[in-house]
């Protein structure tokens, strides 16, 4: 990754996000780039994947549904009900398509960093985690414990998150996409089962 690519990035994220999802962007991808310091990941790839993965955020429903018809990506009928769901499938998509991203790790990072899915690599796991505890997040309960967490056991901090998202999606009766469950419950047994 050239330094001048990931500026011209930035300056695109900064043009096609919002100001707060903007500087959610930067927060996750230093986040981000502070875990793979911590756990040996590529910083370069942290960040790149962290500034990119909301890319989709701010386009309509309308948007992402026709650039999924036009690409042949596939909607689930959870995705057809929920259509946030699917910046993270779009955000992914857009990042090859329009930021050629080649690198099949950063796209997959991109790709599941909403619902997570069961047997994450280390990258994926980065952004799952850099997106829920980025320094501007507020709402969540247990964060202060969860970003103490997330640099001194990856695996725990993940399943916190998971337990927490279910918890949260359970209590507001959101629909809780297929994926999610399976990630939740892949983790919850320690890394064994699909
Ligand atoms: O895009 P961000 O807000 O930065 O973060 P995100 O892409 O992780 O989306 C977070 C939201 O997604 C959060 O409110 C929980 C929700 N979410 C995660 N899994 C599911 C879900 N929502 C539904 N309805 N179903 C899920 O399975
Ligand atoms: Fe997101
Ligand atoms: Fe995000």
């Amino acid at each position: 990754m050239k330094e001048a690519d990931l500026k011209k990035i930035r300056k695109a994220m900064e043009k096609n996000l919002d100001p707060k999802r903007y500087e959610h962007t930067l927060a996750v991808a230093y986040t981000a780039s502070s875990l793979a310091m911590k756990y040996g990941e590529d910083t370069d790839k942290a960040i790149l994947a962290g500034m990119l993965h909301d890319c989709a955020k701010c386009l309509t429903n309308d948007k992402k549904i026709s650039i999924c018809e036009k690409n042949h990506i596939m909607i689930s009928e959870a995705e057809m009900r929920n259509p946030f769901l699917l910046h993270a499938k779009v955000g992914s998509f857009l990042a090859m398509d329009k930021y050629e991203v080649s690198d099949q790790d950063v796209l997959n990072a991109i790709l599941h960093h909403t619902t997570g899915r069961p047997g994450m690599s280390l990258l994926e796991k980065i952004i799952y985690i850099a997106d829920y505890i980025e320094p501007g997040r507020k709402q969540a309960p247990n964060l202060e414990l969860i970003r103490k967490t997330a640099f001194e056991d990856l695996d725990k901090a993940l399943l916190m998150i998971l337990e927490d998202t279910l918890a949260y999606l359970q209590s507001g009766k959101n629909e809780i996409d297929h994926m999610t469950q399976l990630t939740y419950e892949y983790y919850k047994n320690g890394d064994v089962l699909v």
